[in-house]
């Protein structure tokens, strides 16, 4: 075996044993931190997946600051550490996590650019439910004239004979100096004036009943509309 080989071999070697003080690996997790380029900021593991719970111990972060308007700061049990916002650059942090709740920001953007894991026994508090959006007001378009004519019509169009019970916006468009346009029923009684004309706008809400639209001046002119 030619000498230069040999030595580079047990070079090699020596390195090996070197890199494994005692033939066991200390368990140490290879974490990623990247902040930027834009709005954003991640921590995660060597599969690429965003870190939300670790094991307690020791783990390295490589941090890239890839932008000179953001940094990753991270703090926690034990830990603050932190890049500063007007460099870029590549650091890795030796730290040791335990049992807690860490939490990355972007000081420069504290709301806008965060991340939190748990370590250990720690668990994320659960985001809160966000509230039940209330169902929007249905649409009502209501219309009386010209000429002997009211009606009711539902968003769509069509003439509203049946409704569900809940909120609704009633706009009634008021084409007749002779007439008016009032709805009656539980809980409403509206109505746009016999002389006025014009568009008028309620929020109502309709109850299980009989609801009657007409004419003030002519009662005949009418119609009814039942919810359940
Ligand atoms: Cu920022």
């Amino acid at each position: 075996m030619p000498r230069r080989l040999s030595l580079v071999l047990l070079l090699s070697a020596a390195a090996l044993v070197f890199a494994l003080p005692g033939g066991a690996r200390p368990a140490q997790n290879a974490l990623t931190g990247t902040v930027g380029p834009g709005f954003s900021i991640s921590l995660v593991d060597e599969s690429g997946n965003l870190v939300t719970h670790l094991d307690p111990g020791t783990h390295t972060i490589t941090v890239k600051d890839l932008s000179a308007e953001h940094n990753f700061d991270l703090t926690g049990p034990g830990i603050a550490q932190h890049t500063e916002v007007e460099t870029t650059g590549t650091v890795t942090w030796t730290v040791t996590f335990t049992d807690g709740v860490y939490t990355y920001v972007c000081d420069a953007h504290p709301t806008q650019m965060k991340g939190q894991f748990a370590v250990g026994t720690a668990t994320l508090p659960t985001p809160k439910p966000k509230p039940k959006p209330k169902p929007a007001a249905k649409k009502l378009a209501g219309s009386v004239g010209p000429g002997a004519r009211i009606a009711l019509r539902t968003a769509s169009g069509a003439r509203a004979t049946s409704l569900k019970a809940g909120a609704y916006v009633l706009t009634v468009r008021d084409r007749s100096k002779t007439d008016d346009f009032r709805l009656r029923g539980k809980g409403v009684n509206v109505a746009t004036g016999v002389a006025f004309t014009g568009a008028k706008k309620w929020k109502i809400r309709l109850a299980r009943g009989t609801y009657r639209y007409f004419s003030d001046r002519h009662p005949a002119l009418k119609g009814a509309v039942k919810v359940r």
